[in-house]
């Protein structure tokens, strides 16, 4: 479904006396306004492909109605979250749910919503229809070569996709590990995996990147064959330059000092991309800052200090990925929310006073320091956000436009109330 221009204009009208108010009275506190919009104009978050539907859990799956049937009804669920809020400006794709059928038609039709491919996801942590091995026990990891073999190669297939649609990078999250004490043996499994990485990194085109996500538990529940930051990073680091960890921030165990694993990946040149979400308990997928947005706000922080410090652009340099599933709310609603959460968090880290966090961290200030950070995360930076918005076309309120047009009542109305996801 494609957004009337027109009607964007005329819903903003409405609240741009409001929005102007506000965005002014905030605008006064800073000198630099100009260059914090123009960043947030060109931060772009890339939408997964399996978010677009009601994912569910093992108990039961609550289907919402409408949902996207086909990898172009997806595109154009992120081509209309994309005219809204201007900042979701990329797909990224999982394979083997929504290969291409015409590759062509695809590109077009990225094109027409004005979206670029991000990183492409293998997935063999489910069994594939037609193909010959099971991957219940582990797939790059496999105790036997054969099943390794066909892990692999299924990787070299989804860059070779990625290839064809001009996407630049592989995630690859690996569901290995095992479930009970000496099911596995650690240093064959760590070395298996490695072995079947170094050739998916072979098949890499030159001017791509791989990224090993990591994950503490589940599937398995016992050992995770890349369970830690560290541990993704032994491999990205044996593998070579082209490979590079990706944080997904579901995946730690309980309280893990997140902002610190980002800056020291990012300070050795080996952080790759994120997934963004939020979680009270464990990888619970939720709406990204519904939980803990001053976590975000300080991974932020650390990302801003570290890739300025390295003269890194910050738009370009990671992968910006949104991971996460719905299962009570309507999920183009989520999504806008979690968008909207990110360029928050992103606005009010780059309203830290770097010169003097700096100087009170030399002085083992440690009040200021803290009264630095928390003065830019208690700013309430929503007009900038908007701001942001409005000059590069969008709404400045998506979710009230949503509703307003009633989108979701006219998605049902057009591909039906009982629809379910491609790959959920
Ligand atoms: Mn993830």
């Amino acid at each position: 479904m494609l957004i009337e221009k027109s009607d964007i204009n005329k819903h903003n009208e409405a609240l741009l006396k409001d929005h102007k108010r506000k965005f002014e009275f905030l605008a006064e506190g800073f000198n630099n306004t100009n260059d914090i919009l123009q960043k947030l104009i060109a931060f772009q978050i890339a939408i997964p492909s399996w978010a677009l539907g009601t994912g569910g859990t093992r108990f039961g799956r609550f289907s919402g109605g409408g949902e996207p049937r086909s990898l172009e009804e997806k595109m154009e669920d992120i081509g209309l979250l994309h005219s809204l809020n201007q900042s979701s400006g990329a797909i990224s794709l999982h394979i083997p749910w929504d290969i291409p059928e015409n590759i062509n038609a695809v590109k077009a039709l990225a094109i027409e919503h004005n979206l670029r491919f991000d990183a492409v996801n293998s997935n063999t942590f489910q069994d594939q229809a037609g193909k010959e091995y099971s991957y219940k026990f582990g797939s790059l990891q496999h105790v036997n070569k054969a099943v390794r073999t066909q892990a692999i190669q299924h990787n070299i297939d989804v860059i070779q996709h990625g290839v064809n649609l001009g996407s630049k990078s592989l995630t690859v999250w690996l569901a290995d590990g095992s479930c009970f004490p000496g099911q596995l043996n650690f240093r064959k499994a760590w070395q298996n995996t490695f072995e079947s990485l170094q050739e998916i990194y072979a098949a890499l085109p030159a001017d791509w990147k791989v990224f090993v996500e990591y994950k503490a538990y589940e599937p398995n529940f016992y050992s995770t064959t890349v369970g830690d930051w560290g541990q993704s990073l032994l491999y990205t680091s044996k593998l070579g330059p082209k490979a590079y960890t990706l944080v997904d921030l579901g995946h730690h165990l309980p309280n893990a000092n997140i902002e610190q694993i980002v800056s020291l990946l990012l300070m050795e040149g080996k952080l790759g991309g994120f997934h963004f979400n939020d979680s009270k308990y464990g990888d619970d997928d939720l709406t990204v800052g519904s939980i803990k947005p001053y976590q975000l706000f300080l991974i932020f922080n650390e990302l801003i200090e570290g890739m300025d410090a390295k003269g890194m652009n910050h738009a370009a340099d990671f992968g910006w990925m949104i991971d996460a599933s719905h299962n009570v709310k309507d999920p183009l609603e989520d999504l806008l929310q979690s968008v909207e959460a990110i360029m928050i968090s992103y606005a009010q880290a780059l309203l830290v006073d770097r010169k003097k966090l700096t100087a009170a961290q030399e002085n083992n200030d440690v009040v200021t320091a803290q009264e630095i950070l928390q003065q830019a995360f208690r700013t309430d930076v929503r007009a900038l956000v908007a701001e942001a918005r409005l000059l590069a076309g969008g709404s400045l309120q998506p979710i009230e436009f949503y509703r307003n047009k009633k989108i979701r009542q006219k998605l049902v109305a057009e591909r039906g109330a009982k629809t379910i996801t491609t790959g959920l």
